[in-house]
């Protein structure tokens, strides 16, 4: 399989994880999206979305994170990434929702160029505006975190499940944006946990090949 990605981005980050949890094996190949490589016509034959990940699995073009890592879940169910009942289904799905719909999806790299450049927002409001919906979901998350019975050392239980690996990339990317994580201290135990872990360990953007 190739893996289509960037060190540094989140979606990327995350299908790393599933793939090392996995134990998936996977030809890294890197996009710069710094250099805006992800918009060319290479990529674009790839994924016409321009965005990363993208898999490749001999003739199967996979895109869109949380459809490759179904497949992947399906594909190779051992060890699973979601719990065996469907109303606990539901909880880790829901996790994970909030970073990938929610929290994501408005501080990717386009929307934040969108900020700079159309919208003429500089540093400090492109920062302010990652980390209002960054405190957002997370604020949720460690409510839910924090109530929850079936909370472990991970999200869910006491095995990194689909929650754990969308959690981790976005309190990286918190920690980017230097977002203060005291106030979410489930959180930051969970992240510190899932660092226990080699499958985390070997995806973090730190020890990519294209790290800067
Ligand atoms: N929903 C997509 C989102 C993919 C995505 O937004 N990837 C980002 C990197 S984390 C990207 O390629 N951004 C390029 C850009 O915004 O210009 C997924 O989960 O795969």
């Amino acid at each position: 399989m190739k893996l289509y990605n960037f060190f540094r981005s989140g979606t990327s980050h995350r299908l790393r994880i599933a793939l090392n949890l996995k134990g998936i094996d996977y030809e890294y190949v890197a996009v710069d999206l710094r250099s805006e490589e992800h918009l060319g016509a290479d990529f674009k034959a790839v994924n016409p979305q321009g965005l990363v990940p993208a898999l490749v699995d001999g003739d199967l073009t996979l895109i869109q994170s949380p459809a490759i890592i179904e497949w992947l879940e399906e594909r190779c169910p051992t060890p699973p990434l979601l719990p065996a009942n469907p109303d606990d289904r539901a909880r880790v799905r829901a996790l994970a929702a909030i970073v990938g719909c929610d929290i994501h999806p408005i501080n990717n790299r386009r929307i934040l160029e969108y900020l700079r450049k159309t919208l003429a927002c500089d540093e400090a409001a492109v920062q302010a505006w990652c980390a209002t919906w960054i405190d957002a979901g997370f604020a949720a998350l460690e409510a839910l975190l924090a109530a929850d019975p079936r909370r472990g050392a991970f999200c869910f239980g006491d095995a990194p499940t689909l929650a754990d690996v969308y959690l981790v990339p976005q309190v990286e990317s918190a920690r980017r944006f230097k977002v203060d994580l005291a106030p979410y201290p489930h959180i930051v135990a969970i992240d510190r946990a899932c660092a226990e872990l080699e499958a985390f360990r070997r995806a973090a953007p730190a020890v990519q090949p294209d790290a800067a």
